[in-house]
């Protein structure tokens, strides 16, 4: 059987020589066809002793595989060929570098976004969203801001007719969640909201995250942990952060955070315990349940975090700008 191990040898080379598939098919035949190679080899076993046989037999199969593997590569590699040989009778030089391809991207908002959404959908936090026209109720009274009081006017509201309003934080959402639904609540509320200012920190719709957790319990502590483990995740270095006193209408107490960036301090989100008034107005019970609130600018947040300057770039739709962030 010695003979068997150089056909074999020679049948492999002449499939990679093969210049055409009626070639491949030809040294198909001689090998695997009725009276080929192989399949008389494989034939020739019964005259073998039964020691012999099983290892022969093995030792031809393996063969037969190898030899269909390398016709199939080779058909394949022919095939391949056609196609640029088609081309060349096209006057098509496939040499030439391809034109370059305009991919589309994630807007940078979009992708802080995506990424605050995740942090939080890890933490086992719901998202929520809400309408962007509210009444009045909901984007104030209802946040322990009545008529009257000063914190209405640092809101720059847009007002529509019929006493609603562009809400000026995403915060209703917040509210109506809590009206519709029972304790434990960890949610978080993205989106657009309005307000009538501009300038280079400042456009008249940004985007907001407020994040909302009411259950018995519910701590200062917690909060603290859950911002500053939030902004170590978003920035992806153990940034220093400061909590400053603050007031809110809506949080008792209320702190605002800072992080400290290549450029000093720069403060980040707002965030407080919700106001007992608050939770009673949306019938959840001061007594028994307690709760932290926060709210962020999250293109304020991808500024910090992309090193941009002046928010207004973000919304010029410049593909200049746009294109630093592929
Ligand atoms: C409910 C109760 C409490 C949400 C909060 C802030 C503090 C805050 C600003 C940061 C900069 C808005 O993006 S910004 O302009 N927000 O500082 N927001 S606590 O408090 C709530 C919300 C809803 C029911």
């Amino acid at each position: 059987m010695g003979s068997l191990n150089d056909t074999f040898d020679s049948t492999l080379r002449s499939v990679q020589s093969a210049q055409t598939e009626r070639e491949l098919e030809d040294i198909r035949v001689q090998a695997l066809g009725r009276k080929g190679s192989i399949t008389l080899a494989l034939r020739g076993l019964k005259d073998l002793s039964p020691e012999q046989r099983p290892v022969e037999g093995e030792k031809i199969n393996r063969f037969k595989k190898s030899i269909e593997a390398a016709l199939e590569q080779r058909r394949n590699e022919l095939e391949a060929g056609i196609g640029e040989q088609r081309a060349a009778l096209d006057g098509i030089d496939i040499s030439l570098p391809s034109r370059a391809r305009y991919k589309g991207s994630l807007h940078p908002v979009t992708q802080a976004l995506t990424r605050i959404e995740d942090i939080f959908l890890n933490a086992g936090y719901d998202v929520v969203h809400g309408p962007e026209i509210e009444d009045e109720y909901h984007n104030f009274e209802a946040l322990n801001i009545p008529a009257g009081h000063p914190a209405r006017d640092m809101h720059d509201t847009f007002y529509l007719k019929d006493g609603q309003v562009l809400r000026t934080h995403t915060s209703p959402v917040q509210i109506r969640t809590m009206e519709n639904r029972e304790p434990p609540i960890h949610i978080i509320c993205p989106g657009r909201v309005y307000r009538c200012d501009y300038d280079r920190t400042h456009t008249p719709m940004f985007h907001q995250v407020e994040g909302l957790v009411v259950d018995r319990g519910v701590s200062f502590a917690h909060l603290k942990h859950t911002v500053i483990e939030f902004i170590h995740t978003f920035f992806e270095e153990s940034v220093e952060v400061r909590f400053r006193p603050s007031y809110f209408p809506f949080t008792e107490p209320s702190a605002e955070v800072d992080v400290k960036g290549a450029h000093g301090w720069s403060e980040v989100m707002g965030c407080g315990m919700v106001h007992p008034r608050v939770l009673s107005m949306s019938n959840v019970d001061p007594e028994e349940f307690s709760g932290f609130a926060f709210g962020f600018g999250a293109d304020r947040l991808a500024m910090l975090k992309f090193g941009i300057r002046d928010l207004r770039l973000m919304f010029e739709n410049d593909l200049r700008f746009l294109n630093q962030f592929r």
